[in-house]
């Protein structure tokens, strides 16, 4: 469950973003971190050794407001796609409130997409948390290039419980902003919820 901090009056959710080695997780990431406002986020930090890129930082989403009387903050996180940093993986995904699967469109990498996914669910049943009432955002990434597995055939094999689901490329930014809009969304509503 999110972090209700009283002093500060501040209510932290952590959003994990997921996904196979490469499919485009710390570029959603850096292009959201470079859109937000200075005053409205934390540092951009890297968690990383030389070759595990996991990042995170926080901020503060304009438009999401308070809920009552606390302030709303986000805190982004990557996990390191590569098959090897499979602790990590776990790591990170401990009390997660949101979680986005960002997947590989291209045609060589749709087995490494099933693989990661079910890691993911694995990963949640290790901390006994309920995938059935997570938030969750499917994106299929790298719309752009020739090599694609159509969206239709990705969502039939990819999509697990009526989640939405956003077509983006992460490098142009296309899609990256209305995926963190929807997961926020989710989130918001998760939380209000538990609250009453
Ligand atoms: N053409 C294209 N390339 C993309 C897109 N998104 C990401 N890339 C490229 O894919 C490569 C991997 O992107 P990253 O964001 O580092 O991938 P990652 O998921 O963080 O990878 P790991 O940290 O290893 O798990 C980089 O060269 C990106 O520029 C996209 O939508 N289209
Ligand atoms: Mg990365």
């Amino acid at each position: 469950m999110s972090f209700l901090n009283y002093s500060t009056r501040e209510i932290n959710f952590k959003i994990v973003y997921y996904g196979p080695g490469l499919s485009g997780k710390t570029t959603n990431i850096k292009y959201i971190y470079e859109k937000i406002k200075s005053e409205n986020k934390g540092k951009l930090v890297s968690l990383a050794t030389e070759t595990e890129r996991t990042l995170f930082f926080d901020f503060f989403p304009l438009d999401l407001g308070q809920i009552k009387g606390y302030k709303v903050k986000f805190h982004l996180y990557t996990v390191p796609g590569q098959i090897y940093y499979s602790s990590s993986r776990k790591l990170i995904l401990k009390g997660v409130d949101g979680l986005v699967f960002v997947a590989d469109s291209q045609r060589e990498r749709f087995e490494a997409n099933i693989e990661s996914l079910e890691d993911m669910l694995e990963n949640l049943r290790e901390y006994k948390l309920n995938f059935d009432e997570m938030p969750y955002v499917l994106q299929l990434n790298k719309r752009d290039l020739p090599n694609i597995t159509p969206a239709d055939e990705l969502i039939s094999v990819l999509r697990k419980k009526n989640e939405p689901v956003m077509e983006a490329i992460a490098t142009s930014g296309e899609g990256v902003i209305d995926t963190l809009k929807q997961i926020s969304r989710l989130v918001m509503i998760d939380v209000k919820r538990k609250l009453q």
